[in-house]
């Protein structure tokens, strides 16, 4: 991919291989012909209000009705208006109403190989339990919960338990450093911390809850610590602050009935970086993001009865949000839920789990593909992986090469792919083929799914030819769109409203085929994606720069062929000798910081970083460099063209 002079973006990879559904796929989907799609396509764009308003009324639990669908004054839209609906009812009690309760809701499975299955009529009464005993904490609706977790029941469990009594859940990712979950504390004024004593990572035990006692010294707000024992470890609990799981969770009674909650409360924030240093916190709001996680995932992955679902993502993220919890179990699925790494013990624990619990759907990341592509087909060769029927993915492009893998290793050659394209922001899948109608290609998102109207833009707002890519926008509000950034409304504009005013800017650069097919072509903005997961190169910046020997960095990403992009780094420091050494210190210090999926791979001492003459750093030219390609294109605006060499030296 290249930039031209207007802008506008070239693209080099020229993929014709088209891949129709089987036809025993398509007798039994969901959405089956082609002109289904159209008429639900067209209804949605044309009739916006009437479209949702039907939609709403099957699939939304309402305490009190709505009187209004849609009321959009860019960029601000609510939906459902004065509804009341509870996302926790939707994902449990309805379906136990329908008679689904004694089906499995959550099948759970630790590292270590301990299992628990939860059917609906559990999961509700574990969820009023733990909600229940929120409130005896005295929170209330619309407190803000911080969830530091591992990957077991509870955490989906707390989660559905704010979104029973209205708390608001901020869910960090268990990654993530003491200094990163205080800043998230800090900015949403979190007035408790849900985390465990600790957590099991490729057999090793990290300290959770240690991490939290560090992030807790620097967060005045959050009053209460709640405490799950997950793996045993020894932990401090502070008297009047900390208190056990088991001791305030377990001896509440198992019914809590819903509390009745406006269409446009918000039901959680999400914090994810963007191109500017801070998080933001992305918030989305009950029914509208519970609709459309519901309803996306229905169509998307024809979910049927049998089916057995698992996506591997954690509830750190968005994925993890729409589609562990709030898509899948509002639409009564069964679902698979993985505490571990994928290579523990071995490299062939998903093919394990997909045999042992006969596993019909599988979403997963492309970086986790490339990954297992590396290991070997031997470990997939040892599995029958027959039960599946429908192969996901999502995060980041699939290389068509990865795709070819999936298809014909994992999916043998009869399941169909949706290489789902979303965000954070969106709540939920914008862009998928649905399973049996589209014929894939590999690399393509294909086409947009029913109630988003994307365009492509090239920087004058023009909309762009077939030939050419440019800036994905989408024109019309969605029910699941982001209704803001806690705290944040000029931020909130100036990210997604303000370059083309009425549409949103989703940050990505695209394509559309001759087909009308969507190919996604990376980020306009200086986000990295690093393994699926979105890196602000400012904020691996910031955290470098606050190391004593740092005078400056510039941060960039570079193709990487497990991880999609590599973190590298150009850093001036005050030692005139520095090596090793200080590069491993370095390292550790954006480890503790941020965590350590932002550890640059590669860091480079340079005299000096090459600047425009306005002071900005030039990120196109460093990237060139940490690639390993010539330095191309216009180097006039280069503060000082000595330091191009230098850098080009220090290889
Ligand atoms: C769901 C999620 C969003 C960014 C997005 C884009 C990239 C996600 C993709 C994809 C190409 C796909 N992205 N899915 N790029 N094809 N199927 O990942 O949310 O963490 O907010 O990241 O990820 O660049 O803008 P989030």
């Amino acid at each position: 991919m290249s930039e031209s002079s207007s802008g506008q973006i070239d693209h080099v990879l020229d993929e014709s291989r088209l891949f129709p559904p089987p036809a025993e796929f398509t007798q039994k989907a969901v959405i089956r012909t082609t002109e289904q799609y159209d008429e639900l396509y067209a209804r949605a764009r044309d009739d916006r209000d009437g479209f949702w308003r039907q939609e709403a009324l099957e699939h939304l639990h309402w305490f009190e009705p709505f009187d209004e669908t849609c009321k959009w004054d860019s960029p601000h839209a609510e939906w459902f208006i004065n509804g009341k609906t509870n996302a926790s009812y939707n994902c449990l009690d309805r379906n136990i109403e329908l008679g689904l309760g004694d089906r499995p809701a959550i099948i759970w499975e630790g590292e270590p190989g301990d299992t628990r299955t939860l059917t609906y009529n559990e999961l509700k009464t574990e969820v009023c339990k733990c909600a229940a005993a929120l409130r005896e904490l005295g929170i209330q609706s619309g407190d803000i919960i911080s969830i530091y977790m591992p990957m077991t029941p509870e955490l989906a469990i707390a989660m559905l338990a704010c979104a029973r009594i209205g708390a608001i859940h901020s869910v960090i990712f268990a990654g993530f450093s003491a200094e990163s979950i205080a800043d998230r504390n800090h900015d949403a004024q979190a007035k408790m911390v849900i985390t465990s004593d600790g957590l099991y990572r490729r057999g090793k035990v990290l300290p959770l809850k240690e991490t939290v006692d560090e992030a807790l010294e620097k967060s005045p707000s959050v009053q209460t610590c709640l405490v799950l024992k997950r793996v045993g470890n020894e932990v401090a609990m502070r008297e009047g602050r900390d208190v056990w799981w088991h001791d305030v969770v377990d001896k509440q009674s198992g019914d809590l009935p819903a509390e009745p909650m406006d269409s446009e409360a918000t039901l959680f924030i999400l914090y994810t970086s963007g191109s500017t240093g801070k998080p933001k916190g992305i918030r989305h709001t009950t029914a509208g993001y519970n609709l459309w996680a519901k309803r996306t995932f229905q169509w998307v992955f024809d979910h049927r009865d049998d089916d057995i679902y698992w996506c591997t993502a954690d509830c750190g993220w968005i994925t993890g949000h729409s589609y562990i919890v709030y898509g899948p179990l509002a639409a009564g699925a069964s679902c698979l839920m993985y505490e571990g790494a994928p290579n523990y013990p071995a490299e062939d624990r998903f093919w394990e789990l997909i045999e042992k619990y006969k596993v019909t759907i599988l979403y997963t990341a492309p970086t986790a593909i490339r990954a297992f592509i590396k290991w070997g087909d031997e470990h997939v060769d040892k599995h029958d992986l027959s039960s599946l029927r429908l192969l996901g993915t999502v995060g980041e492009g699939i290389n068509p090469e990865a795709w070819m893998w999936y298809h014909k290793k994992i999916g043998g050659e009869k399941c169909p792919i949706v290489d789902t394209w979303w965000q954070t922001e969106t709540g939920g899948i914008m862009m998928s083929p649905l399973p049996g109608i589209t014929a894939t290609k590999p690399g393509s998102c294909t086409k947009p799914l029913p109630g988003v109207v994307p365009v492509i833009l090239d920087e004058n707002g023009q909309s762009v030819d077939e030939e050419h890519g440019g800036k994905l926008c989408i024109e019309q509000p969605w029910p699941g769109m982001l209704r803001g950034i806690w705290g944040d409304e000029e931020r909130f504009v100036s990210t997604y409203w303000a370059t083309f005013k009425g549409e949103y800017l989703t940050g990505d650069n695209a394509r559309r085929d001759k087909d009308g097919y969507y190919w996604i072509m990376g980020r306009i903005d200086d986000v990295i994606n690093v393994s699926g997961h979105r890196l602000s190169t400012i904020e691996v910046e910031s955290a470098l720069v606050s190391h004593p020997s740092v005078a400056e960095a510039a941060v960039v990403g570079r193709p990487d062929e497990l991880k999609g992009e590599a973190i590298a780094a150009f850093v001036t420091v005050t030692d005139p000798n520095p090596g090793e050494e200080l590069r491993q210190e370095l390292r550790n210090h954006v480890r503790k910081q941020i965590g350590a999926l932002a550890q640059p791979d590669d860091i480079r001492f340079a005299a000096s970083v090459p600047k425009t003459r306005s002071g900005k750093i030039m990120r196109r030219l460093l990237r060139d460099i940490a690639a390993g390609r010539e330095a191309a294109g216009d180097t006039s605006t280069l503060e000082d063209f000595t330091v191009l060499a230098q850098l080009r030296e220090e290889e």
